[in-house]
């Protein structure tokens, strides 16, 4: 298992271009032989590009510098120099590249096998071969290579998933996950069990399926740094809908409310995302506990609510079905 690292800062830097050479034909026949400096070779651009095999920025964290190589100088006898190949760097979908000087994002990677270039190779200088005219016989003249391009850039990680599962620790949310997909997360009667966000893909047909994105457990105060804080929130910010896991066994309209607040202190435009409340551990409530749940959180928030237990996996079907009938209407 990785150590997910959800933050790196690095540095990059291109190749810079080869000079053009200053060289003259000298043949024992030909003492006056004419410029033959070729081209310098053009540096390596450093690119980024989605490995969908990764899953966080830990290698990042050995490896904060990313340097491409220069291109190599023209030489004599009209000889180009060569090109630097470029620096593929592999990141996980997902990963925002922020230029950390203008704090501007430069790049959102998402899609697998998706690049972006982050700082571009200077371009080969051209060798006086270039510079002869009818006036200018024997040109002592070549341009240098273009300069390479520096820059330290913050990587984020914003994990790709169509449905967010939020809900104060201990709801239930990973064992929601569990009963969702093929994914183990960890699970265990106490809070704040899982400790980094975990994704697992429901699959509804062979060409139909989503991901789902189990995060941490959200307190009062999260926002303020509480409990594991709010900063996995981020995961979620490319979700299209939220679902909000409440255990029946608390005080559910308390813990909704909370959840809500925390998640609008971190962002009100994820407040906004379309929700549906799954109502867990039907299974240690009675039905008419159930019912009145049901009907006052209905009455909140004007969503739809739907009644699960996780862990019998009962009411998991018509979950699923309610999450893909909203994610396919806000397609
Ligand atoms: N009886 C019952 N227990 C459940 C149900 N769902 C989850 N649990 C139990 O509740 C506890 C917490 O479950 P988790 O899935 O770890 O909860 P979580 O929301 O992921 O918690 P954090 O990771 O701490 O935020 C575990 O002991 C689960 O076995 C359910 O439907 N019925
Ligand atoms: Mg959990």
């Amino acid at each position: 298992m990785n150590k997910f690292i959800d933050e790196a800062r690095i540095f990059v830097r291109s190749g810079k271009g080869g000079d053009g050479a200053i060289a003259f034909l000298r043949e024992k026949y030909r003492p006056f032989g004419g410029p033959a400096g070729g081209d310098g070779g053009k540096g390596g651009d450093v690119i980024f590009e989605v490995d969908e095999g990764l899953s966080t920025l830990l290698d990042f964290k050995y490896r904060p510098r990313q340097v491409a190589r220069d291109g190599e100088p023209g030489r004599g006898k009209e000889q180009y120099g060569r090109a630097a190949g470029d620096l593929i760097v592999k990141v996980p979908p997902g990963t925002v590249v922020i230029d950390e000087a203008s704090n501007e994002v430069i790049a959102d990677l998402v899609l697998p096998g998706q690049r972006a270039t982050i700082a571009k190779g200077g371009a080969g200088g051209l060798g006086n071969m270039h510079f002869v005219s009818s006036t200018r016989q024997a040109p002592r003249i070549a341009t240098p290579g273009g300069p390479a391009e520096e820059k330290w850039v913050r990587l984020e990680l914003r994990l790709v998933a169509e449905v967010g599962l939020v809900g104060m620790p201990n709801a239930g949310k990973s064992t929601l996950l569990a009963a969702l997909s093929a994914a183990r997360p960890k699970i265990a009667p106490y809070p704040f069990t899982t400790l980094t966000p975990n994704l697992g893909r429901v699959i509804l047909s062979d060409l139909e399926s989503f991901t789902v994105a189990d995060i941490p457990g959200l307190i009062e105060g999260a926002h303020a740094g509480h409990g594991l804080g709010i900063r996995f929130l981020r995961h979620i910010s490319r979700t299209r809908i939220l679902v909000f896991v409440l255990d029946l066994t608390s005080d559910i309209e308390r813990d909704l409310h909370t959840v809500r607040q925390e998640i609008e202190a971190f962002d009100p435009e994820l407040a906004q995302r379309r929700a549906i409340v799954a109502l867990n551990k039907i299974d240690l409530a009675g039905a008419e506990q159930v019912a009145q749940a049901q009907t006052a959180v209905r009455k909140v928030t004007g969503w739809q609510v739907l009644a699960i237990s996780a862990q019998e996996r009962i009411g998991i079907e018509p979950l699923i079905a309610a999450m893909a009938s909203m994610l396919r209407e806000s397609a």
